[in-house]
C-alpha cells in the first residue's frame, strides 16, 4: 500500500522544478525551417481502409439505460452529404433484427434536412439542438477498422529514433465514424516486450464501460502478439483521439485522429481533420522516466505539427540527426471555410495556437458544441480539443501556422520552430515571411469559461453529496502525486472491473476510489472538488473518462464549500479542464453511466506519477454480454500467462 503521511515543504518542490531550467540553460540548440520534402509520415484520407460489415449482434446495447432505450427502424444514410471532404462509403442497412433492441431513437420524418455547407446545424432527422445524452441516430451501421501496433524507426523532424505508431504512422490512421454509429476496432499488440490498451478520449462507453481501454482499470493489458477487439457505439459527435493508455506510450507515438461526424453550430466548407500539436523527444519517454521522476521533467527537444517538423541537423554530427524533416502545410482557396479539429497531444506542453492574419471560430470544445466566438489565438491544454473554422479571406500568400508554445507552463528546447504553414498557392515553396500579432500569455490553465457556452444548454441537476480531495506529492527516492494522501498505482492483472464482475467490492487504498451510486431518483447528479495544495504551482490538464462534466467551479485560491461561487447555470461542459495552479476544480456530472471511470492529469508524465483517482460508478449495474465478457477474461488470461516471461516490470502508476 502507498499510503503518504507526510510531504515536503514547497521549498523542495520549487528546487525540484526548477532543475527544469537549469537543464535547459544547459543547451543550445539552433532551429531550421528547410523546405526539404520527405515522405510525409502520415496516411492520407484517401489510404484509409476501412470495412463496413453486418455486426455481430451488439451487446453493449443491452445495458443502455432504459431512458434512451427504444425500437430501431432501419436507417436510409445521404451517403454524399454528411461528411464532406471525407471519402464517404456506400454503407448497407442493418435490420432491426440484426443489431438487437436497446439503441434510441427519436424519429422526426418531418425534420429531415440534409447536411451541407450550408446547412451544418442538420443532421437528417436529428440536429445540433438534438440532446445527443439521451438521444442517438439509428444509422444501422457498423464500422470496423484494424490497427496494428508497431516499434518502428521514423524521422518524423528529420532527427531518426524508435518510435511506436499505428500502421507506421505518426499520427495512426484516422478512424471516421457518423454519430450513432457502431465501431469494431481489432488492435493488434505487434510490440516484442510490452504490453497495450487503446483508449477512445472523451467517449461515453455508455453501457460497455470494458472498452475503455484503461489497463488496470478496464482491462489487463493485451500482451505482446495478442489482439483485442473493442466493440463500442459512436453516442456522441465531434473531434477525439484514440490513444495507448499503457504507461508513457502515447508519448512515443501512439495516438490517432478519431472522428465522429455530426452536426456543427457553425457552417464550413471543407473538413481539414485533426490537427495535433505536440512536443517532441529525440529518444523515448521511457528512457527519460526515470531521471523525470527523479529530477524533474526534462526539457524536450522540439514539437510536432501533425506529425511533423523541421529539426536543423546542418551543424549536428550525430548520425541520428538525418535532417530532411518538413513543415505541416496545407493549402486553403480562397473564400472558403475550414474546419480545423485543434488537439494538444503533448507529453507536457500548453499551446496557443494561431494562425497568422486569420481569425478563428470557435464551434465546439471536446466533444462539446459551444456558441460560436471568433478570436485571433486559443489556449489549449493537453487532452482538449477546439473545433475551429478559418476563412481563407487574406491577402493570398503563405502564412505561418504557429502552436505557440507557452514557456511559462514548460520548457522546450525550440519554443519558437513548432509551426506549420498555410498557402494560397500550391505551387509555392517558400517559407512565410508574415509576423504574428498575438502575445504568447502565461496562462497555463483553460479559456475564459465564459466564452465556453454549450449550445444545448443544461443545467446541473440536483446533488447532495460534494466530495472534495486534496492534490499533494511525496519525495520518497522519487516524486509522486497524491490525492487525499494516495498517489494511484493500478494492478495490471487486476483491474477494477474484473474485481466488480467478481463481486468484489473493496479496492487497494491506492486504487483511489471514489464509489458513485445513484440512491435517489431525484438525487442524480455528484460534484467532485479536487483542490490543489501541493505548493508546486502547475496548473494540470484534468480529464474524466465516461462523462462528459460541468465545470461548476475553476480558480485560484482556497476552496470552501460555504462561500466558493459554483455556476450550475449552462456551465462549460467537456472531458477536460484545468485545475489551476494553487486553486481547485469542481466538476459536477450524471450518475448515468454505471462503469469504473478514471480520472487523471493529461500530462504524461503526472498520470505516471500517480495524479489519478477512479470513480467506480454503480457497481452493482455494471454488467457484460456473455461475449464481452469473455473476451474481456480471455485478455486477462493472456496477459497472466504472459507476466512470468515478462522483461520490463511495470514502473509507474500504470496508466
Ligand atoms: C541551421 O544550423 C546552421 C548551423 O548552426 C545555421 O548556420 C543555419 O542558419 C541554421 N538554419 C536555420 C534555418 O536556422
Ligand atoms: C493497419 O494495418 C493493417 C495491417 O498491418 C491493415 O490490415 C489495416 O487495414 C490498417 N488499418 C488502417 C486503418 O489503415
Ligand atoms: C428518419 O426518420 C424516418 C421516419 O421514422 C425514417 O424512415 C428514416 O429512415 C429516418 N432517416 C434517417 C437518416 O435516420
Ligand atoms: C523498439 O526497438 C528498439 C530497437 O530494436 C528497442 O531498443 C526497443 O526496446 C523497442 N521498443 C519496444 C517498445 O518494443
Ligand atoms: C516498454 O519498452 C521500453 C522500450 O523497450 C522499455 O524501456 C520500458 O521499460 C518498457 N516498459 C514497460 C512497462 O513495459
Ligand atoms: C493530420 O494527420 C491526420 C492523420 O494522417 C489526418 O487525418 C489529418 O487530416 C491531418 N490534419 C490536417 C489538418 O491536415
Ligand atoms: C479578426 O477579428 C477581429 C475582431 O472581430 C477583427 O477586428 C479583425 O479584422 C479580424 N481579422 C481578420 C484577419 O479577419
Ligand atoms: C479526502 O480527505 C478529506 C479530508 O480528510 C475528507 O474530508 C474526504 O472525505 C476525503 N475524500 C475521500 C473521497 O475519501
Ligand atoms: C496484482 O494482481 C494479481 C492478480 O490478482 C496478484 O496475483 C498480484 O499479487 C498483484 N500484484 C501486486 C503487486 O499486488
Ligand atoms: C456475482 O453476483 C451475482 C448476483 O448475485 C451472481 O449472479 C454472480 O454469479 C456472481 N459472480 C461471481 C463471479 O461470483
Ligand atoms: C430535485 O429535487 C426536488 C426535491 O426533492 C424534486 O422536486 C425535483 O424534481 C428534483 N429535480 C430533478 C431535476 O430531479
Ligand atoms: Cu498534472
Amino acid at each position: 500500500m502507498l499510503i503518504f503521511k507526510s510531504v515536503l515543504p514547497a521549498w523542495a518542490a520549487f528546487a525540484f522544478f526548477s532543475s527544469v531550467d537549469a537543464i535547459l540553460q544547459d543547451k543550445i540548440v539552433t532551429i531550421t525551417r528547410t523546405s526539404i520534402f520527405v515522405t510525409c509520415p502520415t496516411t492520407s484520407a484517401s489510404s484509409l481502409i476501412h470495412s463496413t460489415s453486418v455486426p455481430t449482434p451488439q451487446s453493449p446495447s443491452s445495458n443502455i439505460p432504459p431512458d434512451i432505450s427504444g425500437t430501431f427502424p432501419a436507417s436510409v444514410r445521404q451517403s454524399s452529404n454528411f461528411n464532406s471532404g471525407i471519402p464517404t462509403l456506400s454503407i448497407p442497412t442493418l435490420s432491426t433484427s440484426e443489431l438487437g433492441s436497446g439503441h434510441s431513437t427519436v424519429s422526426k420524418s418531418s425534420n429531415y434536412c440534409e447536411n451541407t455547407p450550408t446547412s451544418r446545424q442538420c443532421w437528417g432527422n436529428y440536429s445540433i439542438d438534438t440532446d445527443w445524452y439521451s438521444t442517438v441516430p439509428d444509422t444501422g451501421v457498423t464500422r470496423e477498422y484494424w490497427l496494428s501496433i508497431e516499434n518502428t524507426t521514423l524521422a518524423p523532424d528529420g532527427y531518426e529514433r524508435y518510435t511506436l505508431t499505428f500502421n507506421g504512422t505518426i499520427p495512426g490512421p484516422a478512424i471516421i465514424a457518423d454519430w450513432g454509429d457502431n465501431l469494431i476496432i481489432h488492435v493488434v499488440n505487434n510490440l516484442q516486450h510490452n504490453g497495450t490498451s487503446i483508449h477512445w478520449h472523451g467517449l461515453r462507453q455508455l453501457g460497455s464501460s470494458e472498452y475503455d481501454g484503461v489497463p488496470g482499470v478496464t482491462q489487463c493489458p493485451i500482451a505482446p502478439g495478442g489482439t483485442m477487439t473493442y466493440r463500442f457505439r459512436a453516442t456522441q459527435y465531434g473531434s477525439t483521439w484514440y490513444h495507448s493508455h499503457f504507461s508513457l506510450q502515447y508519448a512515443d507515438g501512439l495516438f490517432g485522429p478519431l472522428i465522429l461526424n455530426g452536426p456543427a453550430t457553425a457552417n464550413y466548407d471543407e473538413d481539414l481533420g485533426l490537427l495535433f500539436l505536440s512536443d517532441w523527444s529525440h529518444t523515448s519517454a521511457f528512457s527519460l522516466w526515470d531521471s523525470a521522476r527523479a529530477a524533474g521533467p526534462p526539457s524536450l527537444d522540439g514539437g510536432l505539427v501533425n506529425g511533423t517538423n523541421t529539426y536543423n541537423c546542418s551543424a549536428s554530427v550525430d548520425p541520428n540527426c538525418v535532417g530532411g524533416g518538413k513543415k505541416f502545410e496545407t493549402v486553403f482557396v480562397p473564400g472558403k471555410r475550414y474546419r480545423i479539429r485543434l488537439i494538444n497531444v503533448a507529453i507536457e506542453g500548453h499551446f496557443q495556437f494561431s494562425i497568422d492574419g486569420h481569425n478563428l471560430t470557435v464551434i465546439a470544445n471536446d466533444l462539446v458544441p459551444i456558441v460560436p466566438y471568433e478570436t485571433n489565438s486559443i489556449v489549449i491544454g493537453e487532452g482538449q480539443r477546439y473545433d475551429l473554422i478559418v476563412e481563407a479571406n487574406a491577402e493570398p500568400g503563405d502564412y505561418w501556422l504557429r502552436s505557440g508554445w507557452q514557456a511559462a507552463c514548460a520548457a522546450n528546447q525550440n519554443a519558437d520552430d513548432m509551426t506549420g504553414i498555410i498557402r494560397y498557392d500550391a505551387s509555392s515553396t517558400v517559407d512565410p515571411v508574415t509576423t504574428s500579432d498575438i502575445t504568447i500569455t502565461s496562462n497555463c490553465a483553460d479559456e475564459p469559461l465564459s466564452n465556453l457556452v454549450p449550445h444545448l444548454a443544461m443545467n446541473v441537476g440536483n446533488f447532495s453529496e460534494v466530495t472534495q480531495e486534496t492534490l499533494s506529492f511525496v519525495f520518497e527516492s522519487y516524486f509522486m502525486w497524491t490525492i487525499n494522501s494516495s498517489s494511484l498505482y493500478m494492478n495490471w492483472s487486476d483491474p477494477t472491473t474484473l474485481r466488480v464482475v467478481n463481486n468484489q467490492s473493496t479496492f487497494p487504498t491506492e486504487y483511489n476510489v471514489v464509489s458513485v451510486e445513484q440512491t435517489n431518483p431525484s438525487d442524480e447528479w455528484t460534484v467532485y472538488v479536487i483542490k490543489d495544495e501541493s505548493g508546486i504551482g502547475l496548473s494540470h490538464p484534468i480529464h474524466l473518462h465516461g462523462h462528459d462534466f460541468w465545470v461548476i467551479g475553476q480558480a485560484e485560491g482556497a476552496f470552501d464549500l460555504a462561500t466558493s461561487e459554483l455556476n450550475l447555470v449552462n456551465p462549460p461542459r467537456r472531458d477536460v479542464a484545468s485545475l489551476p495552479a494553487n486553486g481547485y476544480l469542481a466538476i459536477a456530472f450524471k450518475k448515468d453511466n454505471p462503469g469504473a471511470w478514471i480520472m487523471h492529469c493529461h500530462i504524461a508524465w503526472h498520470a505516471s506519477e500517480g495524479l489519478g483517482l477512479q470513480f467506480v460508478e454503480s457497481p452493482s449495474q455494471i454488467t457484460m454480454a456473455l461475449a464481452d465478457k469473455e473476451a474481456f477474461e480471455d485478455t486477462c488470461v493472456k496477459w497472466d500467462a504472459y507476466t512470468p516471461t515478462e522483461i520490463y516490470l511495470q514502473d509507474d502508476s500504470g496508466v
